[in-house]
């Protein structure tokens, strides 16, 4: 079962002339060098991975790449509220969007300064596009750093998150100079891969993962035009079908505290090693991107009574501006983030998280069909989105992954 999108095989102007796999198999038989990779252990075996093209910071271009007539380079110092404003406005009226227009991502301010400066990452990599005259914002583009295991191999690479071109300067190939800029950035820095996500089908995608979505205030996704009462259900049975316990089921279910963290951290590597695709985290990263943080994300753990971490679950808070509805301006939306279950199954596990969702006052909860994510959507009642998350590797080897065999949530 091959689920993902036919490939990609259309010309593109831009993604033709980049470092990613078209279709690895085409590349292999065209007699590209499969790369040796060490595996520490004797006779290592050839492997499809490792670089596509090999670089040195000495190779890399210094100066920046030329930007049209009265446009010019910045960095945005998201600590800094007044240039936190601008990307957030930027990306709050002209971010993703669903295909009838009616809903677009709303990342809160906190969200984004989460999401943007994880232990190491540098402000000259909040890349952004302004015009010379005004200080107007016009484009935006942002890379971490993040170590990533693909199969079996850590490689150093960053994330890459936020491109958004202004809605005036659409198809004017202004992305592909902002994703030019963002490499030579990258590349300075001595890192030569990236990894994303995004809803469009370009080259370069190692798989395709599908949204599925809960809702927890079925009335008003109804009410938006989220979702819709299935023909034989009324309103009051689909309300009553997406009711989630009010109380947590699993013994001791609490949200996770500093105290937790070294535990939770063991918790979720040993389980990630499960997977081709996963960040490799430090505790320190774990500690940024797992513990709780008011209105941005939410963790839970179990322990025993000794204190070990036996099970953990995570969601992050994303809500869509409705964009036309005269009375409801937002569906606040959590999204699965990393969940290990150890002593519970992890459907009850995930029941107990929707509550807690629900009770932060969410309105929808959504998660991939990656990791386990499969053993609790349909009994849960999730049902299936319109719409696919294709993962990509720049400059890195690696063959098609199912999405039971990642193990990578993006923002
Ligand atoms: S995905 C979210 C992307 N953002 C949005 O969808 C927001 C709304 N849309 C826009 O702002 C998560 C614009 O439509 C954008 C394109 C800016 C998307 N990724 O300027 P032109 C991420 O942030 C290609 C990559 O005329 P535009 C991940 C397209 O195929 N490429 O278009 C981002 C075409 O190339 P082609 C995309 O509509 C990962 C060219 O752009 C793309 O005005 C970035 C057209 O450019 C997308 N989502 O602006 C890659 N959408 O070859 C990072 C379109 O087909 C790579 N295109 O002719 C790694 C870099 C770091 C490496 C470090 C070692």
């Amino acid at each position: 079962r091959m689920l993902r999108e036919k490939k990609d095989t259309t010309s593109h102007k831009f993604w033709d002339t980049q470092p990613v796999v078209r279709d690895i198999k085409d590349e292999l038989e065209k007699g590209v060098q499969a790369l040796q990779i060490a595996s520490g252990k004797e006779g290592a075996a050839e492997k499809t991975s490792g670089y596509i093209k090999e670089q040195t910071v000495e190779g890399i271009r210094k100066e920046p790449y030329p930007l049209p007539a009265g446009f010019e380079w910045c960095v945005l110092d998201v600590n800094d509220a007044e240039q936190l404003d601008m990307m957030y406005n930027l990306l709050n009226r002209n971010y993703v969007e669903d295909d009838d227009n009616m809903f677009r991502f709303d990342y809160s301010r906190d969200f984004l300064k989460w999401a943007v400066c994880p232990p190491g990452y540098k402000v000259d990599l909040h890349l952004a596009v302004r015009a010379q005259k005004t200080g107007k914002l016009f484009g935006v583009i942002t890379a971490i750093p993040q170590a990533m295991m693909v199969e079996g191999v850590k490689v150093e690479m960053v994330e890459i998150n936020f491109l958004c071109v202004h809605k005036k300067l659409r198809s004017k190939r202004l992305a592909p100079v902002l994703i030019k800029e963002i490499t030579r950035r990258v590349n300075l820095t001595g890192v030569f891969s990236a990894v994303y996500t995004a809803g469009v089908v370009l080259p370069g995608s190692i798989g395709c993962a599908r949204y599925y979505h809960r809702s927890l205030q079925f009335k008003k996704l109804v009410e938006v035009g989220f979702t819709r009462v299935p023909s034989n259900q009324t309103m009051a049975t689909a309300v009553k079908l997406n009711r989630v316990p009010s109380q947590p089921v699993t013994n001791g279910f609490r949200a996770m505290e500093e105290r937790d963290v070294v535990g939770a951290h063991k918790l979720l590597m040993d389980y990630l090693a499960n997977f081709k695709v996963y960040p490799f985290l430090t505790v320190d990263e774990f500690r940024h991107w797992i513990l709780p943080k008011n209105k941005v994300v939410n963790s839970y753990v179990s322990t025993s009574a000794d204190g070990t971490v036996e099970n953990m679950c995570s969601f992050y808070h994303l809500p869509s501006s409705c964009v036309k509805h005269p009375t409801h301006s937002h569906i606040f939306a959590a999204y699965s983030y990393y969940n290990v279950a150890t002593t519970v199954p992890l459907k009850q596990l995930m029941n107990d998280c929707l509550g807690q969702a629900k009770a932060e006052g969410q309105d929808v909860f959504n998660a991939l069909n990656v990791m386990e994510n499969d053993k609790f959507l349909h009994d849960l009642r999730f049902g299936m989105g319109d719409g696919n998350l294709n993962y990509y590797l720049f400059n890195w080897k690696c063959p098609d992954v199912q999405p039971e065999e990642i193990g990578l949530v993006l923002l």
